[in-house]
C-alpha cells in the first residue's frame, strides 16, 4: 500500500478510535482522499468506523476470508443476493483498488467494544414473555432442523418428518459456527462473523432480540440450564457472557495471559464449547498456550476459585468465589480445534501444525498424545462403540483420510483412505454408518459412507457432479441423512440412511450446516456439540 494511504488511515484511525457511531460529517479534513471516498460510498452501510452497520464490518480481521482481488470485484460488480451495489460506473479501477487497500488496513488500536457499546447495539423486537408459548405451526418440535443458507444469508426451518420448509428468514451477514438451541428447543441463538448474536423464537418464528457481542466473533455456546450464552471473540480479545432471557451482557472476560517470554499479552478466542456434566464453558485460545474453563454452576467447585495458572499450586490460589470463575489449563502448544469425550473429562485438541493432544480436564494437564498425520479436524470428530470399545473418528483437512482412534488406549486403530481431505463427519446412535465429505480437491462432489462395524467405505455418493457435497445431519430417529449441495444453485438432499436411496431434493442457496433440535440438545455422539 502507498504511504499516502497509510498516512490517511492513521489520521482517520486516530479520529475514529472510541467513536463507534461517528457521523460522516465529522471527517471533512480528508476530503480528497480514500478516506473521504470511503465515507462517501461505503460508510452508510459499513459504518463510518468500518465496524459494520447493515453491511458487514470492513476491518482486516473480518475480511480474512476474502481475497483482495475478490474484494475489488465485489466493489465493482456488487454482491448477488445482498444490498451491496455495483460501483464500476462510479469509480475507476484505481479508486476501487485504493478502497480495497484502505479496508484491509488495520486500525491503529483494538477498537473499544465493551459493555456500553454492546448494550447500545441491543435490539429487542419482543420483550421476554410477550409471545405465545404455543407454536404457530404443527410439527414434532424435537425433529426440526435449522438449515443455514450462507449463499444469501438466510436460515430455513425444516420439518424433519415431512421435509417441508416451515419458515425462511433473513439473518445477519455471514453466519459461522453451529446455531445453538435452548435446552427445551424453543429458542435458537445464531452468531455472525461480525459479532451479532440473534435469538430466534422457533415457536413464534420471530427474531426476538439481537446484540452485537463482538466485532469479529467465532461462535457461541449455551449453558445446559439455558440461562447463559458465552460468545468467543477474535476482536476484541475476550469472552462475553450473555443473559439468554434478556440478551444483555453479564460479564466480559478479557483473555489475557503470558507468552513464552513471560510478557503479558491478550489472545483471540478460537471457539467456546459447553461441557454439560461439568456445568462449564471451555474456551480455546489462539495466542496463549492455555485452555480456559469457566464455571456457570451456582456453586462452582473449590478449584474454580481465583485465577489459577499453575494446577500444582491450587491451594495457594484459593480466592473467594466470583461470578463465572475461570480456571486455566496450561498446554505445551497452541490448541485451537477441540473435541471432547462424551463424559467431558478428556479434551482432544489439535495444534496449528497438526499435533493432537489429549488433556485431562480434571488433572488439568496433558494426558497423552495422538498419532494422527495431516491436519485432523477434531471439531468434526464423532464417537461410537467398535467391538465393545469407544472409538473416535475424525476427518482430515490436509489428507484424504479418516482416522479411527481407540479412546481407551488412544491408539490409531485405522486410517481409512478417502478420495480427498474432508471437513465434516456425522453419524447417529441408531445408524450403522458414518458419513464423511470430501470437501477439498477434485473430488469435492463426493461423500463416503463408512460401515461403523467394519471401518470400511461401503458406498461413495456423487449427488451433483462438479458441485461440493458436504455436511450431513441425521433426523432425530437416525432414519434419514440430510446433505448439502454447497452451491449458489444448491440443494438439500434427503437420503434414506439405511438404503442410501434419495428421498427428496429441496432447492437452497448454498446451504452449509444443518442442525437437528433433538440430536443437538441431547449431545448425540454422532454430531458436533
Ligand atoms: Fe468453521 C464450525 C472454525 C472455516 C463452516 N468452525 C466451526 C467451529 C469452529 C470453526 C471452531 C465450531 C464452532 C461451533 O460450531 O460452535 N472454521 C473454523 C476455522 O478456524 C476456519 C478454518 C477458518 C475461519 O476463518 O473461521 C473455518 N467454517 C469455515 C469455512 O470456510 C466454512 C466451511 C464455511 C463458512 O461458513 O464459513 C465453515 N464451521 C462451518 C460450519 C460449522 C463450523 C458449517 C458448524 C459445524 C457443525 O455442524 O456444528
Amino acid at each position: 500500500m502507498g504511504s499516502s494511504v497509510k498516512a490517511v488511515v492513521s489520521r482517520l484511525s486516530v479520529a475514529l478510535l472510541g467513536a463507534a457511531a461517528l457521523s460522516v460529517a465529522t471527517v471533512p479534513a480528508v476530503a480528497d482522499d480514500v478516506a473521504a471516498l470511503y465515507q462517501d460510498k461505503c460508510a452508510s452501510c459499513h459504518g463510518a468506523d468500518r465496524f459494520g452497520l447493515m453491511g458487514p464490518a470492513l476491518l482486516p480481521q473480518n475480511l480474512k476470508r476474502l481475497r483482495k482481488n475478490k474484494a475489488a470485484k465485489v466493489i465493482a460488480n456488487g454482491r448477488a443476493a445482498t444490498q451491496m451495489p455495483a460501483f464500476a460506473e462510479q469509480l475507476n479501477e484505481a479508486q476501487i483498488q485504493s478502497l480495497v487497500d484502505y479496508v484491509y488496513t488495520p486500525l491503529d488500536e483494538v477498537p473499544e467494544w465493551g459493555m456500553e457499546q454492546m448494550l447500545a447495539s441491543r435490539i429487542v423486537n419482543h420483550e421476554p414473555g410477550t409471545l405465545s408459548d404455543e407454536p404457530v405451526f404443527e410439527a414434532d418440535l424435537m425433529n426440526l432442523f435449522l438449515v443455514v443458507e450462507i449463499g444469501d444469508h438466510h436460515v430455513t426451518l425444516l420439518n424433519g418428518d415431512t421435509f417441508e420448509p416451515i419458515h425462511r428468514f433473513k439473518t445477519r451477514f455471514a453466519l459461522h459456527g453451529g446455531p445453538k438451541y435452548s435446552p427445551d428447543g424453543r429458542y435458537v441463538y445464531i452468531t455472525s462473523r461480525d459479532g451479532w448474536i440473534s435469538k430466534f423464537d422457533i415457536y413464534n418464528l420471530k427474531v426476538v432480540a439481537e446484540i452485537r457481542a463482538g466485532i469479529n466473533s467465532r461462535n457461541l455456546a449455551v449453558s445446559s440450564d439455558g440461562r447463559y450464552a458465552m460468545v468467543a471473540n477474535y476482536l476484541p480479545h475476550n469472552l462475553v457472557v450473555l443473559d439468554t432471557e434478556t440478551m444483555k451482557p453479564l460479564k466480559v472476560i478479557e483473555t489475557i495471559g503470558k507468552n513464552d517470554e513471560g510478557v503479558e499479552i491478550s489472545s483471540r478466542v478460537s471457539a467456546v464449547y459447553n461441557a454439560p456434566p461439568r456445568e462449564s464453558f471451555i474456551a480455546a485460545l489462539k495466542d496463549i498456550k492455555e485452555v480456559w474453563e469457566i464455571s456457570y454452576a451456582d456453586e462452582p467447585s473449590e478449584d474454580f476459585a481465583g485465577w489459577i495458572h499453575d494446577y500444582k499450586n491450587e491451594k495457594a490460589a484459593n480466592k473467594p468465589h466470583e461470578d463465572f470463575p475461570t480456571r486455566k489449563i496450561p498446554t505445551r502448544v497452541f490448541l485451537d480445534d477441540f473435541f471432547f469425550n462424551q463424559q467431558y473429562d478428556l479434551l482432544f485438541g489439535a495444534s496449528r501444525d497438526g499435533e493432537a493432544l489429549v488433556m485431562s480436564m480434571d488433572a488439568r494437564r496433558e494426558y497423552t498424545q495422538l498419532e494422527l498425520s495431516g491436519m485432523p479436524h477434531l471439531g468434526s470428530g464423532i464417537t461410537w462403540d467398535y467391538q465393545g470399545r469407544p472409538v473416535m473418528a475424525t476427518p482430515n483437512i490436509k489428507k484424504g483420510l479418516v482416522s479411527i482412534v481407540d479412546m481407551e488406549s488412544f491408539e490409531t486403530i485405522k486410517m481409512i483412505e478417502t478420495e480427498g481431505p474432508g471437513f465434516f463427519m456425522r453419524s447417529h446412535e441408531n445408524s450403522p454408518y458414518a458419513w464423511v465429505d470430501v470437501f477439498f480437491g477434485p473430488n469435492k462432489d463426493k461423500v463416503h459412507i463408512i460401515d461403523k462395524s467394519t471401518l470400511e467405505i461401503v458406498k461413495t455418493l456423487k449427488p451433483s457432479p462438479g458441485k461440493t457435497a458436504a455436511h450431513v445431519e441425521f433426523t432425530k430417529d437416525g432414519k434419514y441423512a440430510l446433505l448439502s449441495i454447497w452451491d449458489m444453485d444448491g440443494e438439500l438432499i434427503i437420503y434414506d440412511a439405511k438404503t442410501f436411496e434419495e428421498i427428496k431434493r429441496l432447492p437452497m442457496v448454498k446451504p452449509s450446516g444443518k442442525y437437528n433440535v433433538w440430536n443437538k440438545t441431547r449431545y448425540s455422539s454422532g454430531t458436533s456439540h
